[in-house]
């Protein structure tokens, strides 16, 4: 059986390719623009299963769109400051730099042969100065409309990285990177204001519900975690400010019986009272010391502390007992708490360890036996003089509640989201550093527009060693500069941003990534974007996704987009494990992409990634067969060489059942790419290829212009998948070079209707009605239409029908 050489057909398109550069996105185009976008990687080394199977995925929509004949902008670019650049340059001793532009240029060269459609003319690197300069410029933008701050706050502090992290790359207590435990720290940090967007990026959600993936909608909204309540202001005795909560459960306030503060907010080393503060810092110290997930765990016993203060219950006149204490959060709400232990289960547990009243104010059902009651109910042990909300279920006795508070000026309703700013400086090298230079008299002064960027001082090896303050620290001459405003010594900011920032606007910069002047150009942009379809990890979906949005909003209000989602459909991949696990290097369990793609070919590897199943599924290796996809795209090879009519032969008069075939199964292949089904649409090319196969080796012979009308479209269709083997059969069929923009298949409308024949329906022997049915109808369905037909109803008229024969799909008889 004749074979193509993989490698000899690799080589030799590849060069082809290049020399055409077809991919390359047009702004000037007239045609409809589509932008096809996939999450840029890490250069931390070449390229490896995961990225192959998002890429095979990803080409698949941006070739087909192409074919269909959309102008596409498919751009590649990397993702090249961040921790695993600098800790293998620490490693090896050299810079991050050296590392970086290696691992790129393996990448590239791997992409290429791997036949992605990207368009190399708009690649960058977030590393490269020309990039992180705009970086740093819209830092700045963010600082002039105060969506930049700093402030002194306990943060999330990895010990392995020697650095802080943001709220979203903790991952159950765990640094998102190394996987050490997360701890507090106290320290003076940059953020981001991102939850001025509360709102906003939680409504936004509802218009992308239809297009993303369920499980990041609803990680978004878990995330920003919209709760209704109200601000409840106590009374403390000797300080004149109130200890204001945040409480969704305003309705119990009778049953508040102490009070909560964070034990490493500021607030708790304000209300200690002298006699209490050794024993509260010893708590704090105790406290710090311990991991977000020690802290969390509920099954651990409470622990606090008495701050020697009292608050009064502003609806029982109570004086009730202020604790410190861990399980009080000191960045959510106000940092405080009315605790509330008959409606409460953290509060009821903490009210056992201290030893504290318990006032119910919902009345539990009769069969009750647990500890705080949840639920709904009506209210007990909840009326004074001037408010009464005896009997009410919890929604009344809240709004009556609210409305008490806010007339007495007590409280307010308030909305509350869980959604922190965003903790963006780091303690690290390789990232763009902070613009910003401290001056002594001035304050924090921004570098002037025109210093832009501010580029990272040489420094290698052991000198990036993380030490818990930034290395940049280092750096004295780079570090000592003029202020801007008073001319006077000053000293550069010596934190990186965090690498979320570089990937929160790249996908703009793609639309005129050489611009020296301005980050991107807003007319490319807004002819591009919002791009229609985002391909990556679902790990990505609270952090990258919600702070690309964030972006997306905020450059919307400066004016320089005219959207304000920046991805309007998206796509998750599952994962590539093999034999049931995921590849790991302990496990020894790893595939390796280049030997695959040696053993197989690029097109083999692609297509077996892309049939495995729905995109969404993890794809395990084990059970996957390359040489089963390989054996396929020979099949599908083998025929272009059996045609035996010329190109551009009329199609119209080959066979009718081979051309019924050829048309079902590319009208059904655009229907299944659109909706993400690569894998069926595989599956319905294959049946074509045994189709044609069969009509060639039948009656119908290699001759028919259908054959070839056939093979053309296996060949268009496969050029979505493997790229390679349809360039081969392209050019073996006649045509030339490339397969890759031909346009789609057309379809005749015409053979898409399916073929029916004409059932003749007799009653009493006379004919009464003549059905237009599918030649392979059954004979219950046949005469089931039969008897519904009107003309033969009013032809039984009522009378018992004795007996029906059916012959299908030709013939009914029905004897009354
Ligand atoms: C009194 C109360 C009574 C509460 C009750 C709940 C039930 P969500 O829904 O997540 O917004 N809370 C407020 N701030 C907190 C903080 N910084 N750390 C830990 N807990 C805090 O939760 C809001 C509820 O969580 C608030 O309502 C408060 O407890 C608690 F029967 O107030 B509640």
């Amino acid at each position: 059986r004749a074979t193509y050489d993989i490698a000899a057909t690799e080589t030799k398109w590849q060069r082809v390719w290049e020399e055409l550069d077809q991919f390359r996105a047009d702004d000037a185009s007239p045609r409809e623009k589509r932008y096809a976008l996939t999450m840029f990687p890490y250069p931390s080394g070449d390229l490896h299963m995961g990225h192959a199977e998002v890429f095979a995925l990803h080409d698949v929509v941006a070739r087909y769109w192409w074919q269909r004949g959309y102008e596409v902008l498919n751009p590649m670019g990397f993702d090249s400051f961040g921790l695993p650049a600098e800790n293998a340059a620490i490693r090896n001793d050299e810079h991050p730099d050296t590392y970086t532009r290696a691992n790129i240029a393996k990448s590239i060269e791997s992409c290429r042969k791997y036949a992605a459609s990207f368009d190399w003319s708009r690649t960058f690197n977030t590393s490269d100065p020309e990039y992180y300069r705009w970086t740093q410029w819209l830092f700045l933008k963010f600082y002039e409309r105060g969506l930049a701050y700093r402030k002194n706050s306990p943060v999330n502090w990895c010990p392995q990285d020697q650095t802080v992290l943001a709220n979203e790359q903790v991952v159950n207590g765990a640094c998102e990177r190394c996987g050490a435990e997360v701890t507090k720290k106290n320290l003076t940090q940059w953020y981001f204001k991102i939850t001025d967007y509360a709102q906003e990026l939680l409504d936004g959600l509802d218009e992308l519900e239809s297009t993303w993936p369920d499980r990041v909608v609803t990680a978004q909204r878990n995330w920003i975690g919209r709760s209704e309540g109200a601000h409840v202001d106590f009374v403390i005795e000797g300080r004149e400010e109130p200890l204001t909560v945040y409480t969704t459960r305003p309705d119990t306030l009778f049953g508040a019986t102490f009070m909560v503060v964070a034990a490493d907010a500021a607030l708790a080393d304000e209300l200690v009272v002298d006699e209490q503060r050794e024993a509260f810092e010893a708590y704090r110290e105790e406290v710090r010391r311990s991991s977000e997930i020690e802290r969390q765990a509920t099954d651990r016993p409470k622990t606090g502390v008495f701050l020697g203060v009292h608050a009064t219950n502003p609806l029982t006149g109570t004086q009730i007992p202020v604790y410190a204490a861990d399980y009080v959060l000191a960045d959510y709400g106000t940092g405080a708490i009315m605790a509330v232990p008959g409606q409460d289960q953290r509060d009821w547990d903490f009210a056992q360890v201290f030893d504290l009243p318990v006032i119910r104010t919902v009345q539990p059902p009769a069969d009750f036996d647990g500890d705080a009651f949840t639920g709904d109910g009506p209210a007990i042990n909840s009326a004074n003089d001037e408010i009464d909300l005896s009997g009410m279920g919890v929604a009344e006795a809240k709004s009556t509640t609210i409305a008490f508070l806010e007339g007495q000026g007590l409280g307010r309703g308030t909305v509350n989201y869980r959604l922190r700013d965003w903790l963006l400086s780091r303690q690290r090298y390789w990232g763009a550093p902070i613009p910003i230079i401290h001056c002594p008299v001035d304050g924090e002064v921004p570098v002037p527009e025109d210093q832009l960027p501010v580029t990272l001082p040489m420094l290698r090896g052991t000198d990036l060693k993380p030490k818990g303050t930034s290395p940049l620290g280092g750096a004295t001459e780079w570090v000592e500069v003029a202020c801007p405003t008073c001319g006077g010594p000053a000293t550069r900011d010596t934190d990186t941003m965090d690498t979320f920032v570089d990937s929160s606007w790249y996908m703009f910069r793609y639309c005129s990534p050489h611009e020296t002047d301005r980050p991107f150009d807003s007319d490319l942009v807004n002819a591009w974007m919002p791009s229609q379809l985002y391909v990556g990890g679902v790990e990505h979906a609270v952090l990258h996704l919600l702070y690309g949005r964030f972006f997306t909003k905020v450059l919307n209000d400066m004016g320089l987009v005219d959207f304000r989602e920046p991805w309007s459909a998206q796509l998750n991949q599952g994962f590539v494990i093999n034999q049931g696990k995921k590849m790991s290097k302990s496990l020894g369990n790893g595939v390796n992409l280049g030997e695959q793609l040696s053993a197989f070919g690029v097109d083999a590897v692609r297509l077996t990634l892309v049939f495995a199943g729905p995109p969404e599924d993890d794809i395990d290796w084990a059970n996957m067969s390359p040489e089963g996809s390989l054996r396929f795209l020979q099949r599908a090879w083998r025929l272009s060489g059996d045609v035996t009519s010329a190109p551009g032969v009329d199609v119209t008069t080959g066979d009718e059942a081979l051309r019924r075939t050829t048309a079902r199964t590319v009208h059904d292949a655009a229907e299944l790419v659109e909706v993400y089904r690569f894998n069926v649409m595989v599956a319905k090319v294959m049946e074509l290829v045994n189709a044609t196969r069969k009509a060639i080796d039948s009656g119908v012979g290699p001759a028919d212009p259908a054959v070839r009308e056939a093979a053309e479209a296996v060949t268009i269709l496969l050029s979505l998948v493997a790229p390679y083997t349809a360039e081969e059969m392209w050019e073996r069929l006649g045509h030339e070079p490339t397969v890759s923009r031909v346009g789609w298949p057309e379809v005749d409308e015409a053979l898409l209707v399916e073929e029916t024949v004409t059932a003749v329906v007799q009653v009493k022997g006379k004919v009464r009605a003549r059905l237009e049915v599918s030649p392979d109808v059954s004979d219950v369905d046949l005469e089931a239409a039969a008897l519904a037909d009107e003309g033969v109803q009013r032809a039984i008229d009522g009378a018992p029908v004795r007996k029906v024969i059916v012959r299908a799909p030709k013939l009914v008889n029905i004897v009354v």
